[in-house]
């Protein structure tokens, strides 16, 4: 299909001596990596709300962006950005999208409008998924952007918002169902809080577990088997989200004893929480709740969510050395929760964008995966936790030596010598790995 994007062909690779900025430099979707093809280790998604819903707006100014669709109003729109949608991501080789019930289809004045709008909208998507084989990564649904969501869905001091809540979940599950879609995603929303001085905490957080377990009722009683993800984020829109970073909800659904929910980690929120992108996607793994990736990357002069494409070669290559420490990411992947910026409003902005996230990603996979085969930083860190293989640290280990005893270990020994860290040095290698892999 060509109608939207008149003037853009398929994109394709052409390597890294390519000037053509419509071609990937890095990203050979078909070339193999350590047995599976590039595309199987990135299992990239577009993100529907940025990709086709994003217009620019920020809080001092309006829109920018002039897409395609701009003209057309309610369901007749959205048909259009079906069609776009589809064109772009097969232009791309985007085989993933993702979803929230908003970006598909108009609200109407009601919610029974609501849940026939995205009726009729969701027909056109299985047309356009049959024709062209993409597949849908995660659905999610939008409960903090109309007002009734202002103090929270399933965390609200209202009854009848958790009601609501419930609905709309009830409906996206269907839908990711429908559709095929791998995961579900609970991204919080305005689950959190301004202020202690009119929030009963305690509720409202057994009320997100009870939520939760609602939704993983109702998933199997429609034989939705699909993998559910909590997506971490410390602040913005509120000042404290419940689900603050990995180990936040990690003690909450141990505390609540949920098994059924994985991890969503996107690098913007990691940096929003203080962390590293590869901290949050460690913390996850070693856990093992690393269950998809929002890719994209923050600012690290400004404080905010700016969901800028990634473009940072380094932290794209650590968080695929998690990945392929982990065996894969499948049945997760990597959506792009990325936006143009506010300045590159040009419709073929999109593509760019999109092509340099990839390549990113590409280029990161490649290095991680040479540093991985190579052991250039494992062989290191067995090293220096060699102690614990033999003599009193295989003791600690296997639980066999208690305060009295290691304290006359330490006494007899008189001092202990440790090695350097050479972070320095290990720096170096990756920077050697970043230049060198081809
Ligand atoms: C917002 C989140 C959101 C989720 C999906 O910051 O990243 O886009 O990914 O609701
Ligand atoms: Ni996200
Ligand atoms: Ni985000």
């Amino acid at each position: 299909m060509d109608k939207y994007f008149k003037g853009i062909s398929k994109i394709n690779y052409e390597g890294e001596q390519s000037n053509n900025v419509f071609s990937f430099k890095y990203y050979d979707a078909e070339r193999e990596i350590a047995g599976k093809k590039m595309k199987d280790h990135l299992r990239f998604a577009m993100s529907y709300w940025h990709t086709l819903c994003g217009e620019g707006t920020d809080p001092f100014g309006n829109a920018t962006m002039q897409r395609p669709w701009n003209g057309l109003e309610g369901l007749e729109r959205s048909r259009a950005k079906v069609e776009a949608g589809f064109e772009f991501m097969s232009k791309l080789g985007i085989e993933y999208f993702c979803f929230h019930d908003l970006d598909i289809a108009p609200e109407g004045n009601s919610l029974s409008e609501k849940l026939n709008n995205l009726d009729i909208i969701a027909e056109e998507i299985e047309k356009q998924m049959k024709e062209t084989g993409i597949k849908c990564l995660w659905g999610t649904t939008n409960a903090f952007s109309n007002p009734r969501f202002m103090h929270g869905a399933s965390t609200s001091p209202n009854a009848d918002v958790f009601a609501f809540a419930a609905a709309q979940v009830k409906k996206a599950l269907d839908l990711t169902l429908r559709f095929g879609g791998e995961n579900y995603v609970f991204w919080g929303g305005r689950e959190g809080y301004e202020t202690l001085l009119n929030t009963n905490t305690s509720l409202e957080l057994d009320n997100f577990a009870r939520f939760l377990k609602m939704a993983k009722d109702y998933a199997n009683k429609i034989g939705f088997t699909g993998q559910f993800l909590i997506e971490p984020k410390p602040k913005e829109p509120t000042k404290h989200q419940y689900d603050f970073d990995v180990m936040t909800v990690l003690g909450f659904l141990r505390k609540y004893d949920i098994d059924f929910v994985k991890l969503n980690i996107e690098a913007n929120h990691a940096t929003l929480a203080g962390h590293t992108f590869q901290h949050e996607l460690n913390m996850a793994r070693i856990n093992g709740v690393l269950g998809s990736i929002d890719a994209n990357q923050g600012d690290m002069l400004l404080g905010w969510d700016t969901d800028q494409f990634p473009t940072n070669v380094y932290d794209a290559t650590m968080c695929m050395y998690e990945v392929l420490k982990q065996g894969g990411i499948a049945p997760g992947g990597l959506n792009f929760d990325s936006k143009v910026r506010r300045g590159s409003f040009q419709t073929d902005d999109l593509f760019i964008a999109y092509i340099e996230g990839m390549d990113t990603f590409a280029k990161g996979l490649i290095v991680a995966e040479r540093l991985f085969s190579d052991k250039a930083l494992e062989s290191f860190v067995e090293k220096r936790y060699e102690s614990y293989l033999s003599g009193i640290g295989q003791l600690i280990i296997n639980g066999n030596v208690d305060f009295d005893a290691l304290s006359a270990y330490a006494v007899e020994k008189g001092n202990a010598t440790v090695s350097s860290g050479r972070q320095e040095m290990l720096e170096g290698i990756v920077n050697r790995y970043i230049y060198n892999s081809k």
